[in-house]
């Protein structure tokens, strides 16, 4: 059996999701002088396949490339060389370099470095990125393969000019402009099985991939395109002995360029679809395999596009023999584990000691009088296995203990838009379920999926039935369309995910004196509500995190890093971690954060997601050497109240010779949906300084409905700068240099923080006796200690944290008359450890006599 299987089950692709746990990386490197200071943006690495155990020649494009450092791999056992500018043809050379070239504008540079691959067991992504002077790239993902790998040749535009390619041999192409046509051409015989896979979306290509298989006779046979985010694949049978094409083009012919890179390979090499039962036992076993070229594979009755089954055993990979990308439960849901087949890739799969099947296709579960038993807490496995499907299961529940139902299927690559509905015996009514939670981030980590997940607490004792079915199953329902189900007590929990916001994946230079932001995101699973510390641990030397919480119920919280004294020129794997208490008294639990980056660096669109995808490290650069330029703020520490202004002014300064405007942004503020503290001047928190100018201001603003937080805003200043040229005497030069200053705390306090009510307003007594009214505190966004205090009233009491409503017992005065009397009172809120705010609270009671009739 091949070695180079591709495997579609995206089960692969949610393992990746939240888990893993970074190598050390942490690699001196030589010095080298700077052309762009700037963190590097990595549009393509090329060819993005390289043959396991071999060396061959990569070439970088993007902007900033042409001078790497080093080249790092999420893989161990590459080796790398750097080849020198110096050495690489003038075609290459950066020769019109952009001495003018607009900032927006990046002109598409190459560098070139030798790689020498690790021998693997099978096919494997790795993640390469670029360290330069200027910082860490982005990562691309390239495919380790045991296949040779050939580069398109152009022009291959027409029929006549197409490249020859061997099957089971890898050609890695590019449509370069929209009217690119890359034409391939291989010999095939009759009744031979073609499989065509073009790779796009998961070597991190923008291009939306199409191929066409031309027969001898000239006529297009097979055409396929990718559908979101995953590859194309093409299935079919030769007519006829002859020299066949295949045409490769950008769907549409919108999308083209640097980044519209793809790999394609012709052949037979087995590709898997799905597997069934999608949850496996942990000792594995018999399987229903789906996908085209499978060994023993028969086709799947009903399917035009070659799909074929398979019974295939499944055996658990050994821990040890494969890479650390997992760890338990890393869906929230189930924990994933390598299974492979004979000869076939590591794929992960999710595991239960006790799996629920649903019955085969004889008995059908189609009503609610035929639904499969189910024992709580239960794990079943299923399919939606022919148009129209629907599956009932039926389990008996107490009344007020809560359960959770969570399905598991658009996350593993099932594509249907699965619905749940539930009912319970003894009630009429029947709840529908579609999609799963909001998303963590509109435009950066837009994680919504069509799996539909509840809460629900059982209102009486009985028996409820659970129907699982698809808007799209009339259409969709099909044997490779698997599914897992979860019914138990809900499981509170959470997963990390940390981003940088500001930048196409890049992150600049650590140095002294400068910070570093990340947003660390938090999904919160079953009903899991508490605060979350977030640390680093390891943390690089020379450098120190500040504090970090993300408050009970908040999406998130950001994350800084400042430079101090004794760093190194390295780069280090961050190793963040959340740490919680579900629930009051519950143990601790711990997860580590994965990071997110942009699957392809693009312009920043506002309302539209960016496409992201989990990066194996979160990876930061230090460096020892003081910044070149530096932002300095006339006060570090600044209070705001909701509403309120506050202005900071920073000093830049530039070094002796430097010209040029930049503009001076503060992270935290910018491209975020309602920051705390927004930047009124400024274009979208961005502020222009003038080539003659050593200062600017930023008006700062405190959000109305702002949580009472502390905040830190960490400035990042780009400028576009004429310098004495130190390679060419009396010659100036244009670079783009890029720095973060120190992190300013905001401390951001509400302007009312109360707002009050008498729960109980009326107290029957006369003057000289006591009465008691109760207080109703709503806090708008803090938990901390308020004292309340009426002289007139003999009133001083305090309320403690978390509580919203306390008795106050007040003395009335001797000479007090009934009627409504008003109660003024001053409250100091403790609205943040340190800090409090004081609100003068208007109430009014009832002071009834207490020989009248109560009404
Ligand atoms: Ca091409
Ligand atoms: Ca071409
Ligand atoms: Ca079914
Ligand atoms: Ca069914």
């Amino acid at each position: 059996m091949a070695k180079h299987w591709t495997s579609l089950v995206l089960v692969v692709v949610i393992s990746a999701l939240f888990s893993t746990t970074p190598q050390a990386q942490n690699q001196p490197m030589p010095p080298k002088a700077p052309l762009l200071d700037q963190p590097p943006v990595l549009n393509r690495v090329f060819p993005p396949a390289l043959t396991t155990g071999k060396t061959s020649s990569l070439e970088l494009r993007g902007t900033g490339v042409e001078n790497p450092l080093e080249m790092l791999a999420s893989r161990k056992g590459f080796g790398f060389k750097i080849i020198p500018q110096e050495i690489l043809p003038p075609a290459a050379k950066p020769g019109s370099r952009p001495a003018t070239q607009p900032m927006n504008q990046p002109s598409r540079l190459v560098g070139r470095v030798e790689a020498t691959s690790p021998i693997t067991a099978g096919d494997e992504m790795v993640e390469l990125r670029v360290l330069t002077a200027g910082g860490l790239s982005n990562s691309r993902k390239i495919l380790l393969t045991s296949l040779s790998v050939v580069e398109e040749k152009e022009p291959n535009n027409d029929p006549e000019s197409a490249h020859k390619l061997n099957l089971n041999q890898i050609a890695a192409g590019v449509i370069s402009s929209t009217t690119d046509v890359d034409y391939y051409q291989f010999e095939g015989s009759k009744g031979q099985r073609l499989l065509a896979w073009l790779g796009t979306a998961t070597i991190d290509s923008r291009l939306p991939g199409a191929v066409e298989i031309i027969g001898p006779d000239n006529r297009v046979l097979a055409q396929a395109r990718d559908r979101v985010d995953s590859d194309t694949v093409l299935d079919l049978r030769l007519p006829t002995d002859g020299t066949y094409k295949a045409r490769i083009f950008g769907f549409g012919h919108v999308e083209s360029g640097p980044d519209a890179f793809y790999l394609l390979r012709l052949g037979e090499s087995p590709v898997i679809d799905s597997v069934h039962p999608l949850v496996q036992s942990p000792s594995g076993g018999d399987c229903l395999v789906f996908g085209h070229g499978l060994p023993g594979g028969t086709p799947v009755p009903g399917r035009k596009d070659g799909l074929e089954q398979a019974k295939l055993i499944l055996r658990p990979v050994s821990e040890e023999s494969t890479p650390a990308t997992a760890v338990d439960n890393p869906n929230g849901l189930l924990p994933l584990k390598p299974f492979r087949f004979a000869g076939g890739p590591a794929i992960w799969l999710p595991v239960s000691d006790k799996i629920t099947m649903e019955p085969d296709d004889k008995s059908d579960n189609n009503s609610p009088d035929k639904a499969t038993p189910i024992l709580v807490p239960a794990v079943v496995s299923a399919r939606l296995e022919k148009p129209g499907d629907r599956d009932f299961f039926r389990f008996d529940a107490k009344k007020g203990e809560p359960l959770s139902i969570e399905l598991l299927g658009d996350r593993v690559g099932t594509r249907l838009d699965f619905v749940l509905s539930l009912k319970s015996d003894d009630d009429k009514n029947t709840q529908e379920f579609d999609d799963g939670p909001e998303a963590l981030h509109p435009q950066w980590f837009f994680n919504r999926t069509d799996d539909p997940t509840l809460r629900f607490t059982p209102p009486r004792d009985g028996t409820y039935r659970l129907s699982v079915s698809a808007r799209d199953v009339n259409l969709g329902g099909s044997p490779q369309q698997v599914y897992a189900l979860r019914v138990g007590p809900p499981r509170p929990d959470f997963r990390l995910v940390t981003i940088d916001p500001t930048t196409q994946g890049g992150i600049p230079r650590l140095k002294p004196g400068t910070a570093l932001s990340f947003l660390v995101l938090a999904e919160r699973l079953g009903g899991f509500d508490a605060p979350i510390e977030v640390r680093i641990d390891r943390l690089p030397s020379g450098t120190r995190a500040l504090p970090c919480q993300i408050p009970a119920g908040q999406k998130g919280a950001w994350l800084t890093l400042i430079g101090e004294q004794g760093m190194t020129e390295a780069a280090w794997p961050l190793n963040v971690t959340g740490s919680a208490k579900p629930a009051a008294g519950a143990n601790t639990i711990e997860r580590q954060a994965r990071h997110a980056a942009p699957a392809y660096p693009s312009t920043q669109q506002v309302n539209n997601p960016q496409p992201v995808r989990m990066e194996h490290d979160l990876l930061v650069a230090t460096s020892p050497n003081p910044p070149l330029l530096t932002l300095t703020p006339d006060q570090t520490t600044i209070k705001l109240t909701q509403g309120d202004r506050a202005t900071v002014k920073f000093t830049v300064k530039k070094p002796q010779g430097m010209t040029g405007q930049g503009q001076v942004t503060l992270m935290e503020t910018q491209n975020q949906p309602d920051p705390p503290v927004r930047v009124s001047n400024g274009n979208n928190g961005q502020v222009t300084i003038q080539a003659d100018k050593d200062s600017l201001e930023f008006q700062l603003e405190g959000r109305n409905n702002a949580r009472a937080q502390v905040l830190h805003l960490v400035p990042r200043f780009t400028i576009t700068a004429q310098e004495d040229d130190p390679d060419n005497k009396g010659r100036r030069r244009q670079v783009v240099r890029m720095e973060n200053g120190p992190p300013i705390e905001v401390t951001l306090l509400p302007k009312r923080p109360l707002q009050p009510t008498l729960t109980s307003q009326t107290i029957r007594a006369k003057g000289g006796e006591k009465g008691t009214v109760t207080i109703r505190l709503n806090r708008q966004g803090f938990y901390g200690p308020v004292r309340l205090v009426c002289a007139e009233f003999g009133l001083d009491t305090t309320v403690q944290p978390d509580l919203d409503e306390a008795p106050l017992e007040l003395s009335i005065p001797q000479n007090a008359r009934p009627g409504g009397k008003p109660l003024v009172i001053q409250a100091t809120c403790e609205a943040l450890p340190g800090h409090t705010v004081n609100q003068e609270l208007r109430l009014q009671f009832n002071l009834v006599s207490p020989m009248a009739r109560p009404r």
